[in-house]
Formats: structure tokens, sequence, C-alpha cells
């Protein structure tokens, strides 16, 4: 039985909240992200090592950034190819803190858990390999830690008592190495962050159009004309995009923003970056301006009220602009078409008003913009994946696409903007708990060996089978799984009762504190730094959110001698595991990528020659979708129907929305401050409706529980902040992963079992 200690160290401690609330900003970026960018560097790294940094993240000769997965351009690259945000990554990675062996002399586990998560990111670097001794770690040779990981896998009863996570920072070759090494030791049990985050994009796509990978590529945003961006926050986590957003605006594009908080970086922008300015005398008058408005109208919809939105659109299309419909493209490319159009009109307009919350005055605005584009993308993040019924609402998105025929189009297409700078390409690399047959055929073709057929376990099934113990050794290969899953005391109890866990990180986090009865944290590169291998000095490679191929070679000394690369601690392992029996050169790979880019070369559709290819250049992935050739089970892209998801809430309960502040990368925070919705110095806040605030006869800065429960267990967490905030009504929102431990394990999103963090039913409970 876990202790009510236990379970309090799962979680980061409630400690009093200091929060302060400000007006929220204006205007996203300008001159508070230059000083937050130096500031930051300066702080973490010195200037040396910050100018060393800043000059090679994402150019064709250095490293990727290892904050978002927005592209970089496929040609001439501006001096500064980076953002605020990857300046914090970049400095979280580089820092010249260390948590070496002294510090876990120091430390206990215990001791450790009573700290914040923003402390346990300050610790710096982790330096050596660290077994868990009683309640502290104490450093390990590298050969005894891949002993003792492979005794307990060899030791399990099956293989599928394994499971193998992976975060969406792993480079390709480590990602195909890994997935490699699983089904050869008998598994397909590969749950990954994609499967919290956009799990129900890539179902959804490829049940509408067959390619579940965006089918827009950077310069389609110069030739857009309308742009919708729906459930997401693109100005704190892909900067980068203001960019291309800015840019469409001055070429003339509208811009509609759908979401249930009026997040102001979406309202304007000051670009700060001094590369953007042909006229370099315009940049300082310019960075002193108002900037430049993005968001043309926005709809501030009820938390999952999108499908109704995005329905209420489609329907009026339908009724007032039938001229927009084109039907030369639906005739051609699409099936389902009638029962689509037969259903809208049975969809109520009152039914529409309720579910979004949005005034039909608003929706037929939006209609009039879609309808008069002649080129319009959609871009969608966590906002629409997160919920229940995220696979049907994404497919509402690609209907609408489909009936002005924008998928195929130059300026137009679907734009699921991934989190992770690598997690389109681990799955691209096979990184998946159902990856098709074509892909395992390929592999028993190159590799000799049959992949398991059956279907392995997702992140919500893993943890499942841990709590019940029938998974007994969890490695993770990068991220922070007890932080970024669902349910924390429930994940929590799943770990602890696994034999073994391993943890392969660059820092320190909550998920090397909760453990299984035996633990391993090993000690890896980071993307910036030097990899030395037996063959030379290596490059790995990474796919963006839009299948654009980069290198990225480290160019700063590792932060210590002890610490080894990604793809050499993962063939290690499977040397170690597999002996003799797998046929593999192992450690033959490791010390030369070449031979792993080979492998994947003959294996994965797309990267023939690749190290030929990504020596010349960056190179684009072929996106069927994009050449108007829909690979469904018809042949053709499908118009599919849904109902609007009837809202769920009993009195007194509000539905939750858990988002990310300005000063966070997941679950590493670096700092305290939500600087453009106004929040200062402190995380543990709830944002209600000033309406609700009254209504519930709270003030705002009361000190409140969070309560959920709908499977008979009442789910805690404690002392959040009041703060009102412009949100709709019985709407509210607080930070992840501070409300993780609200999220019901039960409770996922339809066909691509992604936990609905985004819907959480919630009570608040005055605190005695
Ligand atoms: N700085 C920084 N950058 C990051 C990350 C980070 O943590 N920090 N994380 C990376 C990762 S892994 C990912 S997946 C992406 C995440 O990028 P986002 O998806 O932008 O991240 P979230 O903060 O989860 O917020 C989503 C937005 O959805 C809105 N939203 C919530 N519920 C709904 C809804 O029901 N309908 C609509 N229309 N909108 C809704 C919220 O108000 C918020 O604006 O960012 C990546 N980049
Ligand atoms: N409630 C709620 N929960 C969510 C979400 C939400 O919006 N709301 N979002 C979900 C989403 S979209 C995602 S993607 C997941 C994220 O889940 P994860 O990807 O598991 O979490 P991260 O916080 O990104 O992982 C951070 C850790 O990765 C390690 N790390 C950093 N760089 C490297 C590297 O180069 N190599 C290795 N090996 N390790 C490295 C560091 O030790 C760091 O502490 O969380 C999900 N959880
Ligand atoms: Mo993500």
């Amino acid at each position: 039985m876990a202790s009510a200690d236990d379970d309090r160290h799962a979680q980061p401690p409630a400690e009093p909240d200091e929060a302060r609330v400000e007006d929220p900003v204006r205007v996203a970026a300008g001159i508070p992200a230059i000083v937050e960018t130096v500031a930051r560097g300066w702080r973490e790294m010195g200037p040396a090592r910050m100018l060393s940094m800043y000059r090679h993240v994402n150019q064709k000769d250095g490293f990727d950034c290892q904050s978002c997965a927005w592209p970089s351009p496929d040609g001439n690259r501006k001096v500064a190819e980076f953002c605020e945000t990857g300046a914090k990554a970049m400095a979280s990675e580089a820092t010249t803190k260390r948590a070496g062996p002294d510090f876990f002399a120091k430390w206990s586990i215990d001791r450790l858990a009573d700290q914040t998560d923003a402390w346990l990111e300050e610790q710096g670097r982790l330096t050596h390999p660290l077994v868990l001794r009683g309640r502290h770690y104490e450093p390990i040779s590298w050969d005894a830690a891949f002993a003792l990981m492979s005794r307990e896998l060899n030791a399990l009863a099956s293989p599928d008592e394994a499971s193998f996570y992976t975060s969406g920072r792993t480079s390709n070759e480590a990602a195909f190495l890994y997935q490699l090494f699983a089904r050869q030791f008998g598994t397909n049990n590969l749950p990954d962050c994609s499967n919290m985050c956009h799990e129900s994009s890539g179902v959804a796509m490829k049940e509408n159009i067959g390619v579940g990978k965006a089918t827009v590529s950077l310069d389609d945003f110069e030739k857009t004309d309308t742009i919708f961006i729906i459930g997401q926050n693109p100005a704190t986590n892909h900067p980068r995009m203001l960019t291309a957003l800015e840019r469409a605006k001055k070429a003339g594009a509208r811009i509609v923003t759908v979401n249930p908080f009026v997040e102001p970086g979406l309202l304007r922008v000051k670009n700060p970056n001094p590369g953007e300015y042909r006229n370099k005398l315009a940049y300082l008058p310019r960075l002193l301006g108002s900037g430049t408005k993005l968001t043309d109208l926005y709809l501030q919809v009820r938390i999952n009220g999108d499908a109704a939105v995005l329905k209420g659109i489609m329907k009026s299309i339908l009724e007032r602009h039938p001229e927009a419909i084109d039907e030369p493209f639906i005739a051609s490319y699409t099936s389902g078409y009638e029962a689509f159009a037969a259903d809208l009109p049975a969809t109520t307009w009152d039914e529409i008003a309720d579910a979004s919350g949005v005034p039909l005055a608003q929706i037929h605005e939006a209609a009039d913009i879609a309808a008069s584009a002649k080129a319009m993308i959609c871009c969608w993040a966590m906002g629409l994946t997160q919920h229940r019924n995220a696979v049907d609402t994404i497919q509402e998105v690609v209907n609408l696409l489909l009936l002005g025929g924008h998928i195929g189009r130059p300026g137009a297409g679907a734009c699921c903007v991934r989190g992770h700078s690598n997690v389109q390409g681990d799955r691209t690399m096979g990184i998946g708990h159902n990856m098709p047959q074509s892909f395992l055929d390929a592999l028993t073709k190159e590799f000799a060996f049959t992949p398991p057929a059956k279907s392995g376990f997702d992140v919500v099934e893993t943890i499942k089978a841990m709590h019940d113990g029938r998974v007994k050794v969890f490695i993770a290969l990068g991220g922070n799984f007890l932080s970024a899953s669902p349910d924390t005391v429930y994940t929590a109890q799943a770990l602890r009762s696994c034999r073994l866990t391993v943890q392969i990180s660059t820092k320190l986090n909550r998920s090397h504190l909760v453990t299984g009865e035996q633990a391993l944290i090993l000690p890896c590169l980071g993307r910036s730094e030097r990899d030395m291998q037996a063959g030379g000095e290596q490059f790995v490679t990474v796919e963006d959110s839009m299948g654009v191929v980069n290198p990225s070679r480290g160019r700063l000394d590792p932060a210590s001698p002890e610490l080894r690369s990604e793809p050499w601690i993962v063939a290690s392992v499977a040397a170690a595991t597999l002996g003799p029996r797998s046929g593999v050169d192992w450690m033959g790979r490791a010390g030369n990528y070449d031979l792993i880019r080979d492998h994947i070369s003959r294996v994965v559709p797309g990267f023939e020659r690749y190290n030929e290819r990504i020596r010349a250049d960056v190179f684009h992935l072929p996106n069927a979708a994009r050449e108007r050739e829909f690979r469904t089970d018809v042949g053709k892209a499908k118009f599919l129907v849904h109902r609007i998801p009837k809202p769920e809430l009993a009195p007194g309960e509000f539905l939750m929305m858990s988002v990310r502040s300005h000063d966070q990368f997941n679950t590493t925070i670096y700092g305290l401050n939500d600087r453009y919705r106004g929040i200062r110095g402190g995380r543990r806040v709830v944002f209600l409706n000033a309406a609700d605030i009254a209504d519930e006869g709270l003030a705002a800065g009361q000190v409140v529980d969070l309560v959920s429960g709908c499977d008979g267990r009442e789910r805690v967490a404690e002392r959040f902040k009041v703060v009102p905030y412009s949100i709709p009504r019985h709407c509210a929102a607080t930070y992840y992963p501070e409300a993780n431990v609200l999220v019901p394990i039960s409770s996922v999103a339809e066909k691509s079992n992604t936990p609905a963090s985004k819907s959480v039913r919630i009570r608040i409970r005055r605190r005695s």
C-alpha cells in the first residue's frame, strides 16, 4: 500500500501560492522577449557558451532546437533562427550547473520530492549513471547498469511484461534502434508522448485523408489568404509560428482564432528578430511601435465546443455561400458528401449556439471568411486533441477543408502543429504500439526476424498494466512519464509496482523520484553536445511538424565525460540483453550512425539514399494527401458525420482545461511567470469567469481545492488561487502538470486513447 507521503511525493508540493495577477499583455514578443532571451542565456550558460548556442541553433551546420517542432525555412536561414522559448530550452540543456554524485549523496529521493519542479530543474545536468540504493542514488558503471537491465528483462515471463516509452526529443537514429530493440526483444509495447499529444490528429486524419501528418509546408503560409487557429497558443508554444502568421497578415491574409481563453499572444505581435526587417533602420521604431494585428475574428468557444463551431460554420456555408463549395474537387476526390450535406440541415442552430457558447452572428462571420478563402489553412494543437471526442472534432476540421477543396492546393491544408521537436520523426521511425503491417514487414526483410504481431500498450494501457502487475520493467527514453501522465497518484502507484524503472535523461525530474523496486538513471548527451563515437564525430537527424528532415550536429563539449549518446545507450542495452540471438551488430551501429541511416533508408519509405541526401540538404518527406492522393480504404478523402457532443456538466461542476504557461516546457518548469496572461510568481492558480466566481460565493485571490472523480474515486489538487479571467461560463483552466492528479485514467479520447486533459470535470471546494 502506498503511504500518504508516497502520494504527496508523486505531485509537486502544494505550497502556499504567491501568484500575483497583473493585466495581460497587449502584444506578444517584442523587447521583453529579447530581454528574456539574453538574461536567461547569460545566467545559465555565461556569455561565450550562450553566443555559441544562439549562433548554431537551427542552422544547417548546427543543431536542431530542442523546443517545439515548428519548421525552419528550407532556404536561407536568419542569423538568429530561434525564439525566446527555444532560448529557454537551450539554456536548460547547456546550463553550467551540475547534479552529480555529491548532490545525490546529500539529497535523498524523499527530500528531493519535497522540492518544487522548478527547483528540480534548476539543479543542473545529470552527470553519472546512477542506481538507487536505499533512499539515495549512487554512481554505477555503465556496464553494471546494462547488466542489471539485461538480467531483469531476460527474467520476465514474457517480453510483454516490459514497456519502452519514448519522449519526442529522441533523434531518428536513437528511435529507430530503440524500436528495433523492443521488437527483437519481442514486444510492441512502445508507448510515446504522442499518445498524450497529437495521437488524436493522426488517428483522425488517417481515416479522413489517409495521412496522419500535416499537409502544408512552411511556404504555404506565404500563399494563404485565410488561417484558422483552433485550440493552440502559438505565442507561447510555437513562437516562430508568429513570424509565419505576421508575414501572412502583411500579405493580406485573415486570421480566425477559436479558443476559450482570450490568448493575449494571438491578438498582436512585434517580431523581435532583426533578421525579419529588410530595412534595418525600421527595426527600432517597429520594436517600439504597437506591432501587427494577428487575429481578425476571435471565437471564444466553450471548452470542447469546437465541433459545434465547426458544424455551424459549415452549415452557414451550405445555407448562405453555396458558391464556396468546391464541387469539382468533391466529385473527383471525396466520398460521403451526400450524407454529410444531409446531416448539416438536421443540426439545429439552437444546438450549435448552446454547445459552442459562441454568438451565431460570429459563426456566420467566420463562415463568410472561410467561404471567401481561396486558400485556407487550419492549424490546431492540444485544445482539440485532449478531449473525449477529439478524433471526431478533428475530422470536422478536415470536413471544413474538404468542403472548399483546401487540401492539396498551394497555400491551403491541414496543419496539426506538433509539440516536441522530433515527436513526428519518432513515429516515422517506428515508435508506436500499433505500426502498420507494411512497416513490420520491412523490418522482417531488413533484419531477418519476425516482429511480434500483437498490438502493444500505449501510455494509458502501460500505466494500467503496471498498476495491476502485467508490466514489470519500464524503460523511458527521455521525458517525465510520471508528471506528464494523467491521474498522478494512480500513475505513481503503477511505477512503484514495477521491478525496475529506468530513465534515460538529461535533467532531474519527478520520474526519478517515484520508482520501481530498483531504479536507474542513465544520463545522456543533449542535442547541443558534440557526439564522439568509435567512428568519429556523429550527427543525428530529426523531422519537423511539416515532414522536413533536418540534420542536427552538437557543438558544445558534453556536460560530463560520463555522458553517452542515446543511440549508444540503446545499442548497449540491446547488445547486453539480446546477445548473439539478435544478429545485429549493435555496437557497430553505435559507432557510426551512417549504418543506422542505411537501415532506415531500406525500411522507411521516403528515406531512400538517406546519407547522401541529408548531407546535401534538408529534404521533404512525401505526403500523398498533399498530392491529392488519398490512401483511405475507399481511395478517396472521406467526409465523416458526427454528432455534436452533449455538454456533460452536472450542476456545480466546471469543465477544466490544463494548459501550459509561458515559462515551462511540458513538465520542465523554467520559472513561475506566465507573462502574456499576466500571472507572476506562482503556478497554482485556477482561472474562472468572474460571474462564476461570484455565483460560487468565491473571491478573487481566494485559495481553494479542486476535486474531480468520475469512477467513485475522489481526486484532490490542493491550494489553487482563484483568478478571474476572460473565459466562458462553467469553464476553468489550470496549469499542467500541477493539475494532472485530477485527470482520471479512465477519461480518454475515443479511438486515440489520449488522456482527456482538457475536459476534466471538477468541483471547487473551499478550504476550511
Ligand atoms: N514553451 C513551450 N513550448 C512548447 C511546449 C511547452 O510546454 N512550452 N510544449 C510542446 C508540446 S509537447 C506541445 S504538444 C505543444 C502544445 O501547444 P498548445 O497546444 O498550444 O499548448 P496548450 O497550452 O496545451 O494549449 C492549448 C490551447 O488550447 C486552448 N484550449 C483548451 N481547450 C480548448 C478547447 O476545448 N477548444 C479550443 N478551441 N481551445 C482549447 C487553450 O486555451 C490554449 O490556448 O507545444 C510545444 N511547445
Ligand atoms: N494535464 C496535461 N497533461 C499533459 C499535457 C497537457 O496538455 N495537459 N500534454 C501532454 C503532451 S502534449 C506531452 S507531449 C507530454 C510530454 O511528456 P514528456 O515528453 O514525457 O515530458 P517532458 O516534460 O517533455 O520531458 C522532460 C524531461 O525529458 C528529459 N530530456 C530533455 N531533453 C532530453 C534529451 O535530449 N534526451 C533525453 N533522453 N531526455 C531528455 C529531461 O530529463 C526532462 O526532465 O505530456 C502530456 N501531458
Ligand atoms: Mo506534446
